[in-house]
């Protein structure tokens, strides 16, 4: 057993950090695996950087940076056999890039650790993981290493989004040029911490333009999102549960799943799939299954067929449905089949997962009914004029963003209790998975606009950006702040990090982030972010309302 050190997500052991195993099932051996992963890609970055300066770019190791980031996210990777391999990878690569910058007359200098260091064997790889100058802890002063993982966890959520994006063909070589010149900086012992609040505001910039390619992305192959009706109940076939955020996975499913007999069901993350109007044709594509990432253990039991997780969340499965489960993309479990990427541009083939869900009975039903979603901004401005004419009459008196994500903690209550007492004439604006937290109670709606609006995914939190914004021009106010627009949102993992910068770099200040604030914040980090954008975390649901209504 090695030591370990994480604390990049809201279910950290004690609010400090995990320091024996992952409260999310990480092994110390993962664990310290995903922190060489993240120190091997720093010293590509630094190698990439040198390259910059000289405008060489390189193609392949951008797009082997946005997997290696996104695998790190909480909950997405659990396989040490996946890391060793991709370390191996990484140093290829590494050496790739150094050869191509010398043969180009590129003085490489003194390079560090990061750029340099080999490992002969699988227990050498383990053997680097396992020591202290790879992870967190390196960094000694405690500021710096709050920023610089700050920088890092919103990295990781910028890949992940990017990534999804290069699968449906769009990419942005400046977004990988900041994650190369940031990843290198997290090693720059040269900046100062002021450097480093800059550098984090900038990842909140490119946070931003991420989204937006993502949203560029989604919509333009799958149209805009618009108002649905999500069945929540079952069908008598087969089926398929799909999870995570690849709309790309998804569509190819569907392609291959139809007129099969197999129907498909999203579970988590992939419900705003239902919006997008290019689903809509697929008859076998039947409804949402079960809740938020969390509570599959029960759900994927009940289910009865295949499930794919084409993203995060995994957690440690039930011997039950273990061997019905496939991982694809950035994710894996070991144990779980894993669906190869895309090759020389032709689909997954997902005809083993389709061949199993046949041999399996229909999921159990555990639900009825429907949720209502779809309220991304081309459908918001579709309805501009109701929505201003109610906040103009005072039908309307509020807005609060729920976005983010869930989780298993008791405290996040606070947040159905908070959505089922906010009073009437106020309206909840979600995306993410914390919207499972109250999108199926019923809290009716505002002349027709019902009281809960869910965007989709946590990255359509740009959609909810770009409203905000919309409504501050309709209303000629100067600041986004002078909205009757109020921030309560629940933070997880990674991805929410960085919806979290991109907000503050968009100007939103006094966001309320719970359920509890992040450990990776040092009192002086957490001090500049409350005493610059009113950040804060949450109290109990009375308090919090009267604060809100005040
Ligand atoms: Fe702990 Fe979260 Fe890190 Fe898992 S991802 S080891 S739960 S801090
Ligand atoms: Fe995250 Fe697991 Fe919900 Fe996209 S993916 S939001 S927690």
């Amino acid at each position: 057993m090695s030591n370990i050190f994480c604390f990049q997500c809201q279910e950290v052991a004690g609010g400090k950090g995990c320091t024996i195993r992952g409260i999310c099932g990480k092994t110390d051996k993962v664990a310290n695996l995903q922190d060489l992963m993240i120190y091997t890609l720093k010293g590509i970055a630094i190698l990439q950087e040198k390259g910059l300066e000289k405008g060489i770019r390189f193609s392949k190791a951008n797009h082997f940076m946005l997997n290696g980031l996104f695998m790190t996210i909480t909950n997405a990777n659990f396989d040490d056999t996946v890391f060793v391999e991709k370390i191996k990878e990484a140093i290829i690569l590494r050496e790739e890039v150094k050869k191509e910058l010398i043969d180009q007359g590129v003085t490489l200098g003194e390079l560090c650790d990061a750029a340099t260091f080999e490992v002969k064997s699988d227990s050498e790889i383990f053997a680097k993981a396992d020591a202290i100058e790879v992870g967190v802890l390196a960094t000694e002063n405690e500021d710096v290493r709050s920023l610089r993982e700050l920088i890092i966890y919103g990295l990781k959520g910028m890949a992940a989004y990017a990534e999804h994006a290069l699968n449906l063909g769009k990419e942005d070589e400046e977004i990988y040029d900041f994650i190369v010149k940031a990843l290198a900086s997290t090693l720059n012992d040269a900046l100062s911490v002021d450097d480093l609040v800059a550098l984090t505001l900038e990842t909140g910039k490119f946070g931003v333009d991420t989204m937006a390619m993502l949203d560029v992305a989604n919509t333009g192959a799958y149209g805009n999102p618009e108002i649905t009706e999500v069945n929540i109940g079952v069908r008598s076939n087969p089926a398929i549960l799909i999870s995570g955020h690849d709309l790309k996975d998804l569509e190819e499913l569907l392609e291959q799943t139809k007129d099969t007999g197999v129907d498909v069901y999203t579970h988590g993350e992939m419900l705003p799939a239902h919006y997008y109007p290019f689903f809509k044709k697929y008859s076998n594509f039947v409804g949402n299954y079960g809740n938020a990432w969390w509570k599959q253990n029960e759900e994927f039991e009940s289910f009865n067929g295949p499930i794919l997780f084409t993203t995060n969340c995994i957690i440690p499965p039930r011997e039950s449905y273990a061997d019905r489960v496939y991982t694809t993309g950035a994710t894996g479990y070991p144990g779980f089949k894993y669906i190869k990427d895309r090759e020389d541009g032709k689909a997954k083939d997902f005809s083993e997962i389709i061949a199993y869900a046949k041999k399996l009975p229909a999921p159990k039903e555990i639900e009825k009914g429907k949720i209502v979603g779809g309220f991304a901004h081309a459908q918001v401005f579709a309805l501009a004029d109701k929505v201003v004419e109610a906040v103009k009459s005072g039908a309307i008196k509020k807005f609060f963003v729920m976005a983010g994500c869930d989780g298993r903690m008791k405290s996040r209550n606070y947040y159905t209790e908070f959505a089922e007492k906010l009073p009437k004439d106020t309206v909840i604006l979600t995306a993410g998975c914390a919207k499972y937290r109250y999108n199926k109670l019923n809290l009716g709606d505002i002349s027709g606009i019902p009281r809960v609006l869910d965007a989709g995914q946590c990255n359509d939190s740009y959609s909810l950006a770009v409203i905000a914004l919309k409504l501050k021009e309709v209303f000629e106010l100067n600041d986004i702040n002078e909205l009757p627009i109020a921030y309560n949102i629940a933070w997880y993992e990674q991805k929410a990090v960085i919806v979290l910068l991109a907000l503050l770099y968009l100007g939103v200040k006094n966001i309320h982030l719970g359920p509890t604030l992040p450990a990776f914040l040092s009192p002086n980090v957490a001090k500049v972010l409350v005493e610059n954008f009113g950040i804060a975390g949450i109290g109990t649901v009375d308090e919090d309302l009267k604060m809100f209504l005040g």
